[in-house]
C-alpha cells in the first residue's frame, strides 16, 4: 500500500469515527431530553439556502465562463464575411436568452427567500389572470419571430449560389482523414467515382483517368486560400457522415456519402495577421471533423492557410498535378491510354493492382 492510499484509508476511518461520535453525542442529549435543534426554524434555513444558492450559482457561472472564455470560439471574433453576421445573431440570441434566464432565476430564488413561511402569513390564492397569460405568450412569440426572421435572412445569404469567380476546393472525408482537391488550370474537376478507388495505386479519390479534365487536378493535404476572395468548398464523404468545420470562419457542413454538399465563404484575415494578433507564432487555422465518425475521429484535422493572392498563386504553381504523380508512382505504361476502352471498373482496379505488384 503506498502513502497516498494509506492517507485515503485513514481519512475514511476518521470520517466514520467522527460520525459515530456525533451520533452518540446526539443520542445522549436526547436521553437527557435536550433537543439541540429545537430552536432551529427549518423555513428560515431553507429560505437562507435559496439565497446562498442564488449568489453562489451566479458567481460560479460567471467564474466558469471567465475561466473557459479563451477556449470558447464564440469569444474569438469570426474571420470571414458571413461569420461576422453569424456572430451578430449569436450575440443577439445569447443576449436575450441570458437576460431572461438571469432575471427569472434571480426573481425565483429571491421570492422563495422573501416570502418564506412565517406565523400569520397566508398564501394568496391566485389561480388565473388572462392579461398575464396574453403578455407572457405574445412577448416571447414576437421576440422569437424577430430572431427567426433575422436567422432565415442570414441563412439564405450564406447558402446562396457561390460567386462565379470563387476559388474552387473539394474536400473529401474518409475514416480518418481529409484529402483536398483543386481543379487545376482548366478550373474543372475530373470525373471521380467510388468504383475507381484503388488504395494500392494511391488513387484514393477514385479518379477516372480517361477523363482528361482530371489530369491537371491537384490533390493535397492542406487548404490554401487567398484572403478577401470567395472560396467555394465542395464537401464529400466516401464512407460515413463527417462534418467539415472551419470554426474560425464559422463554416460547418456535413460530408454525406453519395451526396456532395457545399459551403462558400470569404476569409478576411491571413494566417500571418492572426499570428500577430494572437501573439502565437505557431498559430494555424484548421479544418476539423465535428461529427463523431469512429475511433480516429479526433485525428481528422487539416491545416488551413490564408495568404495573399501572390503567395497563393506561388503555392499553386509549386504543386504537381496528381495524375503526373500517379503515373510516376505506377510506371509510365499505366496511363489512361493503356486502359482498355470501356473497361469495367473492376478490370481497371485489377489492372492497377497487377501493375503495383
Ligand atoms: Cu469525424
Amino acid at each position: 500500500m503506498d502513502g497516498t492510499t494509506l492517507i485515503s484509508v485513514a481519512q475514511v476511518f476518521l470520517g466514520i469515527i467522527l460520525l459515530l461520535v456525533s451520533l452518540n453525542l446526539y443520542l445522549i442529549l436526547r436521553l437527557k431530553e435536550i433537543d439541540p435543534f429545537g430552536s432551529w426554524n427549518p423555513n428560515k434555513i431553507n429560505a437562507g439556502l435559496f439565497m446562498v444558492f442564488l449568489v453562489g450559482g451566479l458567481i460560479a457561472a460567471y467564474a466558469s465562463t471567465q475561466a473557459w472564455s479563451e477556449h470558447l470560439i464564440f469569444f474569438q471574433p469570426a474571420v470571414s464575411e458571413h461569420g461576422l453576421e453569424i456572430d451578430r445573431m449569436m450575440r443577439n440570441t445569447m443576449g436575450i436568452a441570458l437576460f431572461v434566464t438571469v432575471l427569472t432565476n434571480i426573481l425565483l430564488f429571491y421570492y422563495a427567500w422573501r416570502y418564506q413561511a412565517k406565523p400569520g402569513r397566508k398564501a394568496l390564492y391566485y389561480p388565473h389572470n388572462n392579461r398575464l397569460e396574453v403578455v407572457w405568450t405574445v412577448v416571447p412569440a414576437v421576440v422569437l419571430t424577430l430572431l427567426v426572421f433575422d436567422g432565415v435572412g442570414v441563412w439564405h445569404n450564406i447558402m446562396d449560389e457561390a460567386p462565379e469567380d470563387s476559388i474552387q476546393i473539394e474536400v473529401n472525408g474518409k475514416q480518418f482523414d481529409w484529402t483536398v482537391r483543386y481543379p487545376g488550370a482548366d478550373m474543372e474537376y475530373g470525373e471521380t467515382h467510388v468504383s475507381f478507388i484503388d488504395e494500392i495505386s494511391t488513387n484514393t479519390l477514385g479518379f477516372n483517368f480517361e477523363d482528361k479534365r482530371g489530369h491537371d487536378d491537384l490533390v493535397v493535404r492542406e487548404i490554401h486560400v487567398p484572403v478577401n476572395k470567395d472560396v467555394n468548398m465542395t464537401i464529400r464523404s466516401r464512407d460515413v457522415l463527417h462534418s467539415a468545420t472551419l470554426a474560425h470562419f464559422r463554416v460547418k457542413m456535413d460530408a454525406v456519402p453519395g451526396m456532395p454538399t457545399s459551403f462558400h465563404f470569404k476569409p478576411l484575415v491571413t494566417t500571418a495577421e492572426m499570428r500577430q494578433r494572437t501573439g502565437n507564432p505557431d498559430f494555424n487555422y484548421e479544418m476539423s471533423c465535428q461529427q463523431i465518425c469512429g475511433g480516429g475521429h479526433w485525428n481528422m484535422r487539416l491545416v488551413v492557410v490564408v495568404e495573399s493572392e501572390a503567395e497563393y498563386n506561388a503555392w499553386i504553381a509549386q504543386q504537381q498535378p496528381f495524375y503526373a504523380q500517379w503515373q510516376e508512382m505506377n510506371g509510365a505504361n499505366n496511363t489512361a491510354e493503356a486502359q482498355p476502352e470501356g473497361a469495367s471498373s473492376d478490370a481497371v482496379a485489377i489492372a492497377s493492382i497487377a501493375t503495383a505488384q
